[in-house]
């Protein structure tokens, strides 16, 4: 029995679901949700002639990059003409911090929120008080594409900081009629007890961090079956399908991973529903997406890989035009079995910053990341160190065993590692080191999960 019929017993919609008839999971708001491409597409122009008209006339930075470029707001008739627009980067928001971009006046903002960032200074966001309308409405649509309903008890393990998870979710929870736990990040042991003590029906988390109080639970005698949780809000990572369906087994819950950054909103750009989990569903009539070769910025042919650009439509107190994500995915506008007509971008695994070069190869952490999910006896949690070992790149990839997979045996264990040292040299087209961590032995992280070391960048 799979963890998603498991949930006949914790909800009739989601049991549904899970059998393929998705009627009675609510839709936010239909008349955008379900509506023709073409009436789309409209909204989307009418939301963008309105945001560059804005952007224009409250930004100076806007307004020179497109004096420069020769380009007004009165040029942008359709939705193609975004092209026209300069593109926006990380840099721009640092070059600017901390209020350089806001188009209202500092009193009217409510809220400020913030990314930390590698380097560097950190990149501060705010939202008006329709801004943060804007938000929850966004939010309350993905909550309900995972079948969450008005009278669940959400508990909250993103952080209350200024990182955007927290508060974001919180907010469009709240305003959806849930009951909100804001238990906030870490303390592992005490989440749990609160998941049984009240009743706690949704949990929010990042995907690594959801592992990890499974297992907590589990070396706790928790008895996850039994539990109230029946649905898990993931998101601020990549969640690979393999870590998705581990979790819904083991903690017999569904999870729906949703996806969004702070420099367009923070969580609630995009969200999966439960007919297709391989993708999410775009706020369309909110963000304006385009995807494009990640080396020229030029659009790739429709449905195909490339990097995503967001513009957010009707946000107004800091309006960012295509702003480049890095995130790579590819967007379908085909209509999804859930009953919406959104179109829905590809889970995102990559990011077109996260490329190592090893000697001379490429490769995407997410591709070590499958190699490990394919083999049985290692957990989903591993770290990749590259350092530079006499003049040439050397990638180290530290893989963690289930306690049932872990021997005495030398031998045992050093044929395991050959073998995964070998799937991965197949599957990377480069060698590199394996080393099996003990159980447990890989450091659990309350947020995002750090997979990368790259001692070479560190070290210049
Ligand atoms: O992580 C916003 C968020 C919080 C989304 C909670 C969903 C839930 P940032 O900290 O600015 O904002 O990080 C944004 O994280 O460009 C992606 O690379 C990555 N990311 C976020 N959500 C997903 C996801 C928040 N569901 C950056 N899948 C983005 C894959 C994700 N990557």
């Amino acid at each position: 029995m799979s963890a998603v019929t498991d949930l006949a017993v914790k909800g009739a919609a989601l049991a549904a679901a899970a059998a393929g008839d998705f009627s009675g999971l609510p839709i936010h708001n239909p008349s955008v949700e379900c509506a023709s491409r073409e009436r789309i597409r409209a909204i989307q122009l009418a939301g963008l002639i309105e945001q560059v008209a804005w952007t224009y006339a409250r930004v100076p930075w806007y307004r020179a990059r497109m004096d420069e470029r020769g380009v007004s707001p009165a040029d942008i008739k359709t939705l193609e003409d975004v092209r026209k627009l300069p593109f926006t980067d990380k840099s721009v928001l640092r070059e600017t911090f901390p209020y350089g971009l806001f188009a209202v006046p500092l009193d009217e903002v409510v809220e400020l929120h913030a990314s930390s960032g590698t380097t560097g200074k950190p990149i501060v966001v705010g939202y008006n008080a329709h801004d943060m309308d804007l938000w929850a409405d966004c939010i309350m649509r993905l909550v309900q594409m995972a079948g969450v309903v008005p009278g669940d008890r959400a508990q909250m393990a993103f952080g209350y900081g200024m990182f955007t998870g927290g508060f974001g979710l919180h907010y469009g929870l709240q305003k959806l009629g849930c009951m909100m736990i804001p238990a906030g990040s870490g303390n592992t042991e005490r989440h749990i007890a609160m998941i049984e003590d009240y009743g706690t029906t949704v949990l929010v988390a990042t995907p690594s961090y959801a592992l990890h109080m499974c297992e907590v639970g589990e070396r706790l005698g928790f008895n996850w079956e039994a539990s109230t949780l029946r649905v898990g809000l993931f998101g601020g990572e990549p969640c690979p399908p393999g870590l998705k369906t581990e979790i819904e087994r083991r903690m017999h819950i569904v999870c729906t991973d949703n996806y969004g950054l702070t420099e367009v909103m923070g969580p609630g750009v995009s969200g999966e529903c439960l007919a297709s989990r391989d993708m999410q569903h775009i706020a369309e009539d909110h963000f304006l997406w385009e995807v494009v070769d990640p080396e020229t910025g030029d659009p790739v042919p429709d449905g195909e890989m490339g990097e995503l650009v967001l513009t957010p439509l009707g946000k107004q107190a800091i309006p960012v035009l295509r702003y480049r994500t890095h995130d790579l995915t590819r967007v379908i506008t085909e209509p999804c079995a859930c009953g919406r007509t959104t179109a829905r971008m590809q889970k995102v695994r990559s990011r077109s910053d996260d490329m190592l070069i090893i000697r001379g190869t490429n490769v995407f952490p997410s591709q070590v990341e499958d190699v490990l999910a394919g083999i049985e006896g290692v957990t989903p949690h591993y770290r990749i160190v590259v350092d530079n070992e006499g003049g040439l790149d050397r990638m180290t990839v530290h893989a963690e065993l289930k306690p049932e997979a872990f021997s005495d045996s030398f031998e045992e264990m050093e044929a395991l590692r050959r073998a995964i040292a070998e799937r991965l040299k197949g599957v990377l087209l480069v060698g590199v080191n394996v080393r099996l961590v003990e159980p447990g032995g890989i450091e659990r992280t309350t947020g995002k999960a750090k997979h990368v070391e790259d001692r070479r960048t560190s070290a210049t």
